[in-house]
Protein backbone atom coordinates (compact mmCIF):
# COMPACT_ATOMS: atom_id res chain seq x y z
CA UNK A 1 0.00 0.00 0.00
CA UNK A 2 1.39 3.45 -0.65
CA UNK A 3 0.93 5.58 1.95
CA UNK A 4 3.03 8.58 0.84
CA UNK A 5 -0.30 10.89 0.79
CA UNK A 6 -2.05 9.48 3.14
CA UNK A 7 -1.93 11.05 6.41
CA UNK A 8 -3.50 8.79 9.03
CA UNK A 9 -3.94 9.88 12.53
CA UNK A 10 -3.05 7.53 15.48
CA UNK A 11 -6.63 5.52 15.20
CA UNK A 12 -6.29 4.76 11.48
CA UNK A 13 -2.41 3.87 12.06
CA UNK A 14 -3.51 1.20 15.59
CA UNK A 15 -5.55 -0.54 12.77
CA UNK A 16 -3.91 -0.77 9.71
CA UNK A 17 -0.74 -2.34 12.42
CA UNK A 18 -2.98 -4.49 13.94
CA UNK A 19 -4.99 -6.10 10.77
CA UNK A 20 -1.41 -6.50 9.20
CA UNK A 21 0.02 -8.13 12.25
CA UNK A 22 -3.13 -10.22 12.20
CA UNK A 23 -3.07 -11.40 8.52
CA UNK A 24 0.39 -12.91 6.95
CA UNK A 25 -0.80 -11.87 3.69
CA UNK A 26 -1.14 -8.01 4.56
CA UNK A 27 0.69 -5.89 2.18
CA UNK A 28 3.41 -3.99 2.88
CA UNK A 29 3.38 -0.04 3.71
CA UNK A 30 5.50 1.94 1.62
CA UNK A 31 6.06 5.56 2.92
CA UNK A 32 8.50 6.62 -0.15
CA UNK A 33 9.03 10.40 -0.95
CA UNK A 34 10.32 10.93 -4.45
CA UNK A 35 12.54 9.38 -6.70
CA UNK A 36 12.70 5.84 -5.32
CA UNK A 37 15.64 4.83 -7.79
CA UNK A 38 17.66 7.54 -6.94
CA UNK A 39 20.64 6.30 -4.05
CA UNK A 40 19.88 6.65 -0.49
CA UNK A 41 22.54 8.11 1.85
CA UNK A 42 21.69 4.67 3.84
CA UNK A 43 19.25 1.88 4.18
CA UNK A 44 18.62 1.21 7.60
CA UNK A 45 17.72 -2.71 7.37
CA UNK A 46 15.62 -2.66 10.74
CA UNK A 47 13.62 0.22 12.18
CA UNK A 48 13.61 -0.31 15.90
CA UNK A 49 15.67 2.21 18.32
CA UNK A 50 18.59 2.13 16.69
CA UNK A 51 17.16 2.55 13.12
CA UNK A 52 14.33 5.36 14.13
CA UNK A 53 16.92 7.37 15.59
CA UNK A 54 19.67 7.18 13.35
CA UNK A 55 17.30 7.31 10.35
CA UNK A 56 15.80 10.62 11.88
CA UNK A 57 19.47 12.19 12.51
CA UNK A 58 20.27 11.46 9.31
CA UNK A 59 17.22 13.11 7.92
CA UNK A 60 17.82 16.18 10.31
CA UNK A 61 20.94 16.99 8.70
CA UNK A 62 20.08 17.05 5.52
CA UNK A 63 20.69 13.13 4.43
CA UNK A 64 18.34 10.56 2.66
CA UNK A 65 17.54 7.33 4.79
CA UNK A 66 15.35 4.77 3.86
CA UNK A 67 14.56 2.05 6.55
CA UNK A 68 12.91 -1.44 5.70
CA UNK A 69 11.17 -2.92 8.59
CA UNK A 70 9.63 -6.75 8.55
CA UNK A 71 7.30 -5.57 11.25
CA UNK A 72 4.56 -3.40 10.41
CA UNK A 73 5.87 -0.60 12.77
CA UNK A 74 8.94 1.01 13.90
CA UNK A 75 10.33 1.11 17.47
CA UNK A 76 11.30 -3.09 16.92
CA UNK A 77 10.72 -5.27 19.84
CA UNK A 78 11.16 -2.39 22.66
CA UNK A 79 6.96 -1.16 22.20
CA UNK A 80 6.12 -4.99 21.41
CA UNK A 81 7.68 -7.18 23.40
CA UNK A 82 10.54 -6.02 25.18
CA UNK A 83 11.29 -2.33 27.51
CA UNK A 84 7.84 -1.40 27.18
CA UNK A 85 6.30 -4.75 28.98
CA UNK A 86 9.41 -5.17 31.18
CA UNK A 87 7.98 -1.58 32.74
CA UNK A 88 4.71 -2.30 33.06
CA UNK A 89 5.18 -5.59 35.05
CA UNK A 90 7.74 -3.80 37.16
CA UNK A 91 5.14 -0.55 38.27
CA UNK A 92 2.83 -3.92 38.85
CA UNK A 93 5.30 -5.38 40.42
CA UNK A 94 6.13 -2.45 42.44
CA UNK A 95 2.50 -1.63 43.39
CA UNK A 96 1.64 -5.35 44.40
CA UNK A 97 4.73 -5.37 46.51
CA UNK A 98 3.39 -2.33 48.24
CA UNK A 99 -0.49 -3.69 48.36
CA UNK A 100 1.15 -6.84 49.83
CA UNK A 101 3.58 -5.07 52.89
CA UNK A 102 0.40 -2.62 53.60
CA UNK A 103 -2.27 -5.46 53.17
CA UNK A 104 -4.85 -4.38 55.47
CA UNK A 105 -3.07 -1.49 57.15
CA UNK A 106 -3.69 2.39 57.05
CA UNK A 107 -5.69 3.29 53.82
CA UNK A 108 -4.83 -0.42 52.49
CA UNK A 109 -7.72 -2.79 51.89
CA UNK A 110 -6.78 -6.33 52.45
CA UNK A 111 -4.47 -7.87 49.81
CA UNK A 112 -6.57 -9.74 47.35
CA UNK A 113 -4.64 -12.34 45.95
CA UNK A 114 -7.28 -13.48 43.26
CA UNK A 115 -6.84 -10.02 41.72
CA UNK A 116 -2.91 -10.39 40.91
CA UNK A 117 -3.00 -11.65 37.49
CA UNK A 118 0.16 -12.40 35.45
CA UNK A 119 -2.31 -13.00 32.38
CA UNK A 120 -4.07 -9.97 33.10
CA UNK A 121 -1.33 -8.03 33.37
CA UNK A 122 -0.40 -9.22 29.75
CA UNK A 123 -3.47 -8.90 28.69
CA UNK A 124 -3.92 -4.97 29.69
CA UNK A 125 -0.30 -4.59 27.52
CA UNK A 126 -1.65 -6.24 24.61
CA UNK A 127 -4.96 -3.98 24.54
CA UNK A 128 -2.31 -1.37 24.56
CA UNK A 129 0.48 -1.43 22.83
CA UNK A 130 -0.72 -0.59 19.56
CA UNK A 131 -0.73 2.95 20.63
CA UNK A 132 3.05 2.77 21.34
CA UNK A 133 3.00 1.12 17.44
CA UNK A 134 0.65 3.83 16.04
CA UNK A 135 2.90 6.82 17.40
CA UNK A 136 6.05 5.56 16.24
CA UNK A 137 4.51 5.46 12.82
CA UNK A 138 3.04 8.45 12.86
CA UNK A 139 6.09 10.52 14.33
CA UNK A 140 8.33 9.37 11.89
CA UNK A 141 6.43 10.06 8.56
CA UNK A 142 4.53 12.89 9.77
CA UNK A 143 6.78 14.98 11.83
CA UNK A 144 10.35 13.21 11.47
CA UNK A 145 9.65 12.95 7.16
CA UNK A 146 11.59 9.67 7.09
CA UNK A 147 10.72 7.07 4.42
CA UNK A 148 10.37 3.66 5.48
CA UNK A 149 8.81 0.59 3.79
CA UNK A 150 6.60 -1.61 6.73
CA UNK A 151 6.13 -5.07 6.65
CA UNK A 152 8.41 -6.02 4.16
CA UNK A 153 11.06 -7.98 4.73
CA UNK A 154 14.88 -7.07 3.78
CA UNK A 155 16.67 -9.52 1.27
CA UNK A 156 20.32 -7.73 1.12
CA UNK A 157 22.10 -8.30 -2.20
CA UNK A 158 24.96 -6.99 -1.36
CA UNK A 159 26.49 -3.64 0.38
CA UNK A 160 24.74 -1.74 -1.52
CA UNK A 161 21.69 -3.24 -2.96
CA UNK A 162 18.51 -4.24 -0.71
CA UNK A 163 15.40 -5.71 -2.22
CA UNK A 164 11.67 -5.19 -0.38
CA UNK A 165 8.01 -5.05 -1.36
CA UNK A 166 9.00 -6.09 -4.81
CA UNK A 167 11.36 -3.34 -5.67
CA UNK A 168 15.05 -2.86 -5.36
CA UNK A 169 16.53 -0.05 -3.41
CA UNK A 170 20.63 1.06 -4.17
CA UNK A 171 22.26 3.05 -0.65
CA UNK A 172 25.85 4.70 -0.13
CA UNK A 173 25.65 2.59 2.88
CA UNK A 174 24.03 -0.08 4.62
CA UNK A 175 23.23 0.15 8.57
CA UNK A 176 22.33 -3.36 10.22
CA UNK A 177 19.73 -2.62 12.78
CA UNK A 178 17.90 -6.43 12.74
CA UNK A 179 17.62 -7.16 16.72
CA UNK A 180 18.50 -9.76 18.60
CA UNK A 181 16.18 -12.79 19.63
CA UNK A 182 16.19 -14.78 23.08
CA UNK A 183 18.78 -17.46 23.40
CA UNK A 184 17.36 -21.18 24.37
CA UNK A 185 19.93 -23.09 26.38
CA UNK A 186 20.71 -26.46 25.40
CA UNK A 187 18.57 -27.74 27.69
CA UNK A 188 15.82 -30.97 27.02
CA UNK A 189 12.37 -30.16 27.08
CA UNK A 190 12.16 -26.47 26.35
CA UNK A 191 9.80 -27.06 23.64
CA UNK A 192 7.29 -27.90 26.21
CA UNK A 193 3.67 -26.22 26.76
CA UNK A 194 4.39 -23.51 29.60
CA UNK A 195 7.80 -22.43 28.73
CA UNK A 196 8.07 -19.00 27.83
CA UNK A 197 10.69 -16.43 27.57
CA UNK A 198 10.14 -12.78 27.59
CA UNK A 199 8.77 -13.16 23.71
CA UNK A 200 6.26 -16.03 24.00
CA UNK A 201 5.25 -14.36 27.64
CA UNK A 202 3.35 -11.48 25.89
CA UNK A 203 2.41 -13.70 22.82
CA UNK A 204 1.51 -16.62 23.52
CA UNK A 205 0.65 -17.22 27.11
CA UNK A 206 -2.96 -18.50 27.75
CA UNK A 207 -3.47 -19.63 31.48
CA UNK A 208 -2.43 -17.97 34.99
CA UNK A 209 0.82 -19.48 36.00
CA UNK A 210 0.88 -20.40 39.65
CA UNK A 211 4.58 -22.10 40.33
CA UNK A 212 7.78 -20.63 38.28
CA UNK A 213 11.29 -21.87 37.50
CA UNK A 214 13.48 -19.18 35.92
CA UNK A 215 16.28 -20.35 33.73
CA UNK A 216 19.08 -17.81 33.97
CA UNK A 217 19.82 -15.48 36.36
CA UNK A 218 20.01 -11.99 33.73
CA UNK A 219 18.15 -8.48 34.64
CA UNK A 220 15.17 -10.02 32.76
CA UNK A 221 15.23 -13.12 35.50
CA UNK A 222 15.15 -10.52 38.25
CA UNK A 223 13.03 -8.53 36.58
CA UNK A 224 10.36 -10.93 35.38
CA UNK A 225 10.75 -12.92 38.32
CA UNK A 226 10.22 -10.18 40.97
CA UNK A 227 6.83 -9.62 39.45
CA UNK A 228 5.85 -12.67 38.81
CA UNK A 229 6.81 -13.11 42.83
CA UNK A 230 4.93 -10.38 43.54
CA UNK A 231 1.46 -11.33 41.51
CA UNK A 232 1.67 -14.70 44.06
CA UNK A 233 3.09 -16.90 41.20
CA UNK A 234 5.94 -18.44 43.56
CA UNK A 235 9.37 -17.68 41.86
CA UNK A 236 12.46 -19.90 42.00
CA UNK A 237 15.84 -18.63 40.11
CA UNK A 238 18.07 -21.22 38.57
CA UNK A 239 21.22 -19.32 38.23
CA UNK A 240 24.65 -20.43 37.52
CA UNK A 241 26.35 -17.61 38.63
CA UNK A 242 24.96 -15.45 41.74
CA UNK A 243 22.54 -12.53 40.23
CA UNK A 244 24.05 -9.23 39.46
CA UNK A 245 27.75 -10.95 39.12
CA UNK A 246 27.04 -12.47 35.86
CA UNK A 247 29.21 -11.24 32.88
CA UNK A 248 26.51 -8.66 31.29
CA UNK A 249 26.70 -6.42 34.50
CA UNK A 250 29.40 -4.31 35.56
CA UNK A 251 30.26 -1.87 39.03
CA UNK A 252 27.58 -3.81 41.18
CA UNK A 253 28.18 -2.78 44.87
CA UNK A 254 28.32 -5.48 47.27
CA UNK A 255 26.39 -3.61 49.84
CA UNK A 256 23.68 -2.80 47.05
CA UNK A 257 23.91 -6.27 45.96
CA UNK A 258 22.89 -7.57 49.22
CA UNK A 259 19.98 -5.33 49.92
CA UNK A 260 18.44 -6.26 45.98
CA UNK A 261 18.85 -10.00 46.49
CA UNK A 262 17.93 -10.09 49.97
CA UNK A 263 14.84 -7.92 49.00
CA UNK A 264 14.00 -10.48 46.30
CA UNK A 265 14.58 -13.72 49.12
CA UNK A 266 12.78 -11.18 51.69
CA UNK A 267 9.93 -11.29 49.61
CA UNK A 268 9.92 -15.11 49.55
CA UNK A 269 11.37 -15.52 45.89
CA UNK A 270 13.97 -18.80 46.11
CA UNK A 271 17.60 -17.60 44.62
CA UNK A 272 19.39 -21.28 43.65
CA UNK A 273 22.65 -19.81 42.47
CA UNK A 274 25.49 -21.90 41.41
CA UNK A 275 22.69 -24.52 40.37
CA UNK A 276 22.30 -25.99 36.58
CA UNK A 277 19.47 -26.53 34.69
CA UNK A 278 19.79 -30.19 33.98
CA UNK A 279 16.20 -30.90 32.01
CA UNK A 280 12.69 -28.89 31.83
CA UNK A 281 10.12 -32.01 32.19
CA UNK A 282 6.66 -32.94 31.14
CA UNK A 283 3.41 -34.46 32.95
CA UNK A 284 2.99 -36.99 29.93
CA UNK A 285 0.90 -34.36 27.46
CA UNK A 286 3.24 -31.69 26.77
CA UNK A 287 2.84 -29.75 29.84
CA UNK A 288 5.67 -28.05 31.95
CA UNK A 289 5.53 -30.35 35.32
CA UNK A 290 9.23 -30.03 36.91
CA UNK A 291 12.43 -28.67 36.08
CA UNK A 292 15.63 -31.41 37.44
CA UNK A 293 18.76 -28.96 38.97
CA UNK A 294 21.69 -29.96 40.11
CA UNK A 295 22.46 -27.33 43.44
CA UNK A 296 25.65 -26.12 44.02
CA UNK A 297 26.37 -29.01 46.27
CA UNK A 298 26.18 -31.84 44.05
CA UNK A 299 22.75 -32.81 44.65
CA UNK A 300 19.90 -33.18 42.21
CA UNK A 301 16.47 -32.03 42.43
CA UNK A 302 13.28 -31.86 40.64
CA UNK A 303 11.62 -28.52 41.04
CA UNK A 304 7.50 -29.00 40.31
CA UNK A 305 6.52 -26.21 38.15
CA UNK A 306 3.53 -25.18 35.72
CA UNK A 307 5.74 -22.26 34.32
CA UNK A 308 9.32 -22.10 33.05
CA UNK A 309 10.24 -18.91 32.24
CA UNK A 310 13.86 -18.84 30.22
CA UNK A 311 16.44 -15.52 30.92
CA UNK A 312 19.57 -16.59 29.03
CA UNK A 313 20.61 -13.52 27.27
CA UNK A 314 19.62 -12.58 23.54
CA UNK A 315 21.47 -13.52 20.72
CA UNK A 316 21.85 -11.22 17.66
CA UNK A 317 19.92 -12.05 14.10
CA UNK A 318 23.20 -12.17 11.99
CA UNK A 319 21.93 -14.91 9.11
CA UNK A 320 22.06 -11.88 6.35
CA UNK A 321 25.47 -9.68 7.69
CA UNK A 322 27.30 -12.87 7.76
CA UNK A 323 25.78 -15.16 4.59
CA UNK A 324 25.69 -12.32 2.09
CA UNK A 325 28.02 -9.75 3.29
CA UNK A 326 30.74 -11.89 5.10
CA UNK A 327 30.72 -9.46 8.43
CA UNK A 328 33.27 -10.38 11.27
CA UNK A 329 31.13 -11.45 14.46
CA UNK A 330 32.62 -11.50 17.85
CA UNK A 331 32.81 -14.99 19.93
CA UNK A 332 29.43 -13.96 21.58
CA UNK A 333 28.23 -13.85 18.03
CA UNK A 334 27.87 -10.16 18.10
CA UNK A 335 28.77 -8.04 15.30
CA UNK A 336 32.53 -6.72 15.14
CA UNK A 337 32.04 -2.69 15.02
CA UNK A 338 34.99 0.25 15.57
CA UNK A 339 33.55 3.31 17.75
CA UNK A 340 32.17 4.73 14.34
CA UNK A 341 29.74 1.54 14.69
CA UNK A 342 31.82 0.68 11.08
CA UNK A 343 31.61 -3.43 10.22
CA UNK A 344 34.76 -4.65 8.34
CA UNK A 345 33.17 -4.32 5.08
CA UNK A 346 33.18 -0.68 4.16
CA UNK A 347 30.39 1.55 4.26
CA UNK A 348 28.42 -1.46 6.11
CA UNK A 349 27.62 -0.50 9.81
CA UNK A 350 25.69 -2.32 13.01
CA UNK A 351 23.74 -0.88 15.55
CA UNK A 352 21.61 -1.74 18.68
CA UNK A 353 21.17 -5.25 19.76
CA UNK A 354 23.15 -6.11 16.95
CA UNK A 355 26.63 -4.89 18.48
CA UNK A 356 28.33 -6.41 21.66
CA UNK A 357 28.05 -3.77 25.30
CA UNK A 358 24.76 -3.81 27.11
CA UNK A 359 21.30 -4.49 25.23
CA UNK A 360 20.02 -1.09 26.19
CA UNK A 361 18.44 2.17 25.16
CA UNK A 362 20.97 4.61 24.92
CA UNK A 363 23.40 1.72 23.13
CA UNK A 364 20.80 1.37 20.59
CA UNK A 365 20.22 4.95 19.59
CA UNK A 366 23.14 6.37 20.22
CA UNK A 367 24.41 3.80 17.98
CA UNK A 368 22.26 4.30 15.24
CA UNK A 369 23.00 8.25 15.52
CA UNK A 370 26.42 7.89 15.01
CA UNK A 371 26.55 5.30 12.38
CA UNK A 372 24.31 8.57 11.03
CA UNK A 373 26.58 11.33 11.78
CA UNK A 374 29.75 9.35 10.39
CA UNK A 375 27.95 8.22 7.27
CA UNK A 376 26.98 12.49 7.05
CA UNK A 377 30.74 13.32 6.81
CA UNK A 378 31.22 13.86 11.03
CA UNK A 379 33.90 12.15 12.45
CA UNK A 380 32.45 10.66 15.49
CA UNK A 381 33.26 8.03 18.40
CA UNK A 382 30.61 6.36 20.37
CA UNK A 383 32.13 4.81 23.89
CA UNK A 384 29.65 2.48 25.50
CA UNK A 385 32.14 1.05 27.83
CA UNK A 386 31.37 3.62 30.78
CA UNK A 387 27.37 4.02 31.34
CA UNK A 388 24.77 4.13 33.80
CA UNK A 389 22.94 0.80 34.53
CA UNK A 390 19.57 -0.16 35.96
CA UNK A 391 17.42 -2.67 36.30
CA UNK A 392 14.11 -3.66 38.55
CA UNK A 393 13.11 -6.31 40.87
CA UNK A 394 10.21 -4.66 43.23
CA UNK A 395 12.82 -1.76 43.34
CA UNK A 396 14.29 0.54 40.85
CA UNK A 397 17.92 -0.26 41.38
CA UNK A 398 20.40 2.55 39.75
CA UNK A 399 23.78 2.75 39.75
CA UNK A 400 26.62 4.63 38.03
CA UNK A 401 30.49 4.47 38.35
CA UNK A 402 32.80 2.61 40.43
CA UNK A 403 31.96 0.63 43.63
CA UNK A 404 32.82 1.07 46.86
CA UNK A 405 35.47 -2.02 46.47
CA UNK A 406 36.56 -0.85 42.83
CA UNK A 407 37.24 2.39 44.01
CA UNK A 408 39.32 0.87 47.05
CA UNK A 409 41.41 -1.10 44.58
CA UNK A 410 42.15 2.44 42.13
CA UNK A 411 42.75 5.05 44.65
CA UNK A 412 43.71 2.97 47.62
CA UNK A 413 41.50 1.95 50.65
CA UNK A 414 42.27 4.64 53.06
CA UNK A 415 41.45 7.24 50.29
CA UNK A 416 37.91 6.11 49.63
CA UNK A 417 35.07 7.86 51.55
CA UNK A 418 31.65 6.77 51.69
CA UNK A 419 28.48 8.58 52.18
CA UNK A 420 25.39 6.00 52.55
CA UNK A 421 22.22 5.68 53.83
CA UNK A 422 21.76 3.81 56.30
CA UNK A 423 24.96 5.73 57.40
CA UNK A 424 28.05 4.38 57.43
CA UNK A 425 28.43 3.17 61.09
CA UNK A 426 29.92 -0.05 62.21
CA UNK A 427 27.04 -1.68 64.50
CA UNK A 428 24.51 0.79 64.42
CA UNK A 429 21.18 -0.78 64.40
CA UNK A 430 20.43 -0.11 61.02
CA UNK A 431 17.34 -2.14 60.20
CA UNK A 432 15.48 -0.06 62.09
CA UNK A 433 16.71 3.21 61.22
CA UNK A 434 13.92 4.86 58.63
CA UNK A 435 16.69 6.07 56.57
CA UNK A 436 16.93 6.43 53.89
CA UNK A 437 13.75 8.22 54.30
CA UNK A 438 12.95 9.16 50.63
CA UNK A 439 10.34 10.08 48.20
CA UNK A 440 8.82 6.68 47.09
CA UNK A 441 10.03 5.23 50.47
CA UNK A 442 8.32 7.54 52.62
CA UNK A 443 5.45 4.80 53.73
CA UNK A 444 8.06 2.48 54.29
CA UNK A 445 10.45 4.24 56.34
CA UNK A 446 7.58 5.14 58.64
CA UNK A 447 6.18 1.69 58.98
CA UNK A 448 8.69 -0.95 57.89
CA UNK A 449 12.15 0.73 57.76
CA UNK A 450 14.09 -2.35 56.68
CA UNK A 451 12.38 -1.56 53.29
CA UNK A 452 13.37 1.79 52.49
CA UNK A 453 15.98 1.58 50.20
CA UNK A 454 19.65 1.98 50.09
CA UNK A 455 21.80 4.50 49.15
CA UNK A 456 25.94 5.20 48.65
CA UNK A 457 28.51 7.76 47.37
CA UNK A 458 31.95 6.76 46.81
CA UNK A 459 34.09 9.80 46.43
CA UNK A 460 38.48 9.72 46.11
CA UNK A 461 38.95 11.62 49.08
CA UNK A 462 42.22 12.58 47.69
CA UNK A 463 40.49 14.80 44.69
CA UNK A 464 37.29 14.94 46.09
CA UNK A 465 35.48 13.81 43.37
CA UNK A 466 32.66 11.82 43.00
CA UNK A 467 33.65 8.31 41.38
CA UNK A 468 30.44 6.11 41.91
CA UNK A 469 26.81 6.20 43.00
CA UNK A 470 24.55 3.55 44.15
CA UNK A 471 20.59 3.57 44.94
CA UNK A 472 17.92 1.52 45.68
CA UNK A 473 14.36 2.95 45.80
CA UNK A 474 12.19 4.68 43.32
CA UNK A 475 12.52 7.78 41.22
CA UNK A 476 16.24 8.45 40.83
CA UNK A 477 16.87 6.99 37.55
CA UNK A 478 16.47 10.77 35.85
CA UNK A 479 19.03 12.18 38.46
CA UNK A 480 21.34 9.24 37.67
CA UNK A 481 21.50 9.94 33.92
CA UNK A 482 23.03 13.71 34.53
CA UNK A 483 24.78 12.18 37.37
CA UNK A 484 26.82 9.77 34.83
CA UNK A 485 27.61 12.58 32.80
CA UNK A 486 28.92 15.30 35.52
CA UNK A 487 30.86 12.57 37.22
CA UNK A 488 32.60 11.12 33.49
CA UNK A 489 33.43 14.84 32.88
CA UNK A 490 37.20 15.69 32.38
CA UNK A 491 36.58 17.74 35.39
CA UNK A 492 34.46 15.05 37.06
CA UNK A 493 32.40 16.03 39.93
CA UNK A 494 33.56 17.01 43.44
CA UNK A 495 31.34 16.50 46.83
CA UNK A 496 31.95 20.62 47.35
CA UNK A 497 29.82 20.88 43.79
CA UNK A 498 27.21 17.81 44.75
CA UNK A 499 26.97 19.53 48.04
CA UNK A 500 26.12 23.58 46.82
CA UNK A 501 23.81 21.99 43.93
CA UNK A 502 19.55 22.63 44.87
CA UNK A 503 17.87 19.70 46.10
CA UNK A 504 14.26 19.02 45.38
CA UNK A 505 13.88 17.96 48.95
CA UNK A 506 12.60 14.92 50.13
CA UNK A 507 14.57 13.78 46.85
CA UNK A 508 15.02 10.13 45.97
CA UNK A 509 18.59 10.71 46.69
CA UNK A 510 19.87 12.20 49.17
CA UNK A 511 23.15 12.80 47.66
CA UNK A 512 23.38 16.57 47.56
CA UNK A 513 22.26 17.02 51.19
CA UNK A 514 24.66 14.38 52.91
CA UNK A 515 27.52 15.75 50.58
CA UNK A 516 26.79 19.24 52.02
CA UNK A 517 26.91 17.95 55.83
CA UNK A 518 30.69 16.58 54.96
CA UNK A 519 31.75 19.20 52.45
CA UNK A 520 32.88 21.44 54.70
CA UNK A 521 36.01 18.76 55.84
CA UNK A 522 38.87 19.73 55.09
CA UNK A 523 39.55 16.11 55.33
CA UNK A 524 36.73 14.48 54.19
CA UNK A 525 34.81 11.83 56.52
CA UNK A 526 32.77 8.96 55.94
CA UNK A 527 29.15 9.53 56.72
C1 LIG B 1 10.92 3.20 21.89
C2 LIG B 1 11.18 2.87 20.49
S1 LIG B 1 9.71 2.19 22.60
S2 LIG B 1 12.05 4.13 19.77
O1 LIG B 1 13.38 4.17 20.34
O2 LIG B 1 11.39 5.42 20.04
O3 LIG B 1 12.10 3.90 18.36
Amino acid sequence: MDIRDQHFNLGEWNNIIESSLSDPDSEPLVNIVGDEDALYDAIYVGGGAGGRFGSAYMKAMGGRPLIIDAWPFLGGSCPHQACVPHHLFSEAAEELDRMRWFSDELFFPKFDQSRASILEMVKLFLAGRGSAHAFMNWQTKEQLDVEYILNARATIIDKTTVQAAGRTFKAKNLVLGMGARPINPEIPGLDLRGVHDFVSLVETLDYEPTKCVIIGGSKVAMEYGSFFQATGCDTTIVSRSPLMRTKSLHHVDEDLRQYVVGGMRKRGMEILEGAHPISVNDDGSGRVQTVTVRLATGEEVELDTDFVFVACGELPNTTQAREVLDIDLSETGRVIVNKRMQTNVPGVYAIGDMIDGPMEMFKARKSGVTAARNIMGEDLEFDYSEFPDFLHTTYEVTWVGLTEAEARDEYGSENVIIIQMPPYVEGLDTPNLPLPCAEGTMLYAFSKPELSGYQKLVINGETRKVVGAHHVGYGAKDAFQYLDYLIHRPDGLTIDELGWMNELFLNPEHFVQLSRLRAGNAKLRHL
